[in-house]
């Protein structure tokens, strides 16, 4: 029987990626954690990662569409870590000896090129601390059975976070206009989704003003040089072996990705 607590509970996180298993809602075990244990527990994980060389390199929203919040069921947004693992080079199929069973979602990424703490942090004074602003093609892989779990369960697993891509045009934050800027997500060449930047709490922008207040209620902060990712503007999609899935934006360029071969189960 485990004893849970803020270690356990990251350690039961870690061990399930790491043997590519899929685990029941720890809140089914352990109805104590809510949702300020779970951003404990996410950072329990986090400094595991450090621990073990891995280098945060930003953060990331999630559920902040209503497409997301829909289909996860859960309407509120939450934030995660980014680390240097996560990050795919473009053009590297989805190593499916990695993952669970990973989906994959667009995204409008910000770089950031100004620190950013909230609280008080509007859309306005967000964008203007941003340096770059890309395509983006997260790679989630809850570690829960069938991507089903409640809001604490979910920020304890760091928002499902597995992968993330990033195209290869970079636009200034005032070059073109976030609430329009469509994507159109195809899945071996037919239109599975699509939505516009306006999906994501009406503005990106908003979405990035959000975690630089949600994150100063914890005592911290964005920096300059993070990569943040603002949430599926769609919902996800699964990868299955061999499929060609891409996002294609309005003025941000296209990403490609494809399936890689199925792996064996351990
Ligand atoms: C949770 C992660 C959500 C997003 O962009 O909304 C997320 C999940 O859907 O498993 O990354
Ligand atoms: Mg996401």
């Amino acid at each position: 029987m485990t004893i849970w607590n803020i270690d356990s509970a990251a350690r039961h996180l870690l061990d399930a990626e790491a043997d590519r298993r899929d685990i029941t809602p720890i809140t089914d075990d352990w109805a104590e954690l809510d949702i300020a244990t779970g951003y404990r527990v996410q950072d329990a994980l986090i400094t595991d990662k450090i621990a073990n060389g891995h280098t945060v390199v930003g953060v990331k929203l999630g559920l902040t569409s209503r497409a997301k919040q829909q289909r996860m069921g859960i309407d509120s947004p939450l934030t995660a870590v980014l680390t240097d693992k996560m990050y795919l080079e473009a053009g590297v199929p989805v190593d499916f000896s990695r993952f669970i069973h990973p989906r994959i979602e667009p995204e409008i990424v910000f770089v950031m090129g100004e620190d950013l703490a909230g609280p008080g942090i509007t859309s306005a004074r967000a964008l203007a601390a941003v340096r770059s602003v890309h395509a983006g093609f997260e790679v989630i892989d809850s570690r829960y059975r069938d991507f089903k779990f409640t809001l604490p369960d979910v920020i304890a697993d760091n928002a499902s976070s597995a992968g993330f891509y990033l195209g290869g045009i970079a636009r200034g934050p005032f070059d073109l206009d976030l609430q329009m800027e469509a994507c159109l997500v195809r899945v071996n060449g037919q239109v599975v989704y699509s939505a516009t930047g306006a999906a994501v709490q009406g503005h990106p922008a908003e979405a990035l003003a959000l975690a630089a207040n949600s994150l100063a209620a914890r005592g911290r902060s964005i920096h300059a040089g993070d990569i943040v990712l603002t949430g599926g503007m769609t919902d996800a999609v699964f990868v299955n072996p061999g499929d060609q899935i891409s996002a294609e934006f309005t003025s941000l360029g296209s990403i490609v990705v494809a399936g890689g071969a199925a792996a064996p189960r351990c």
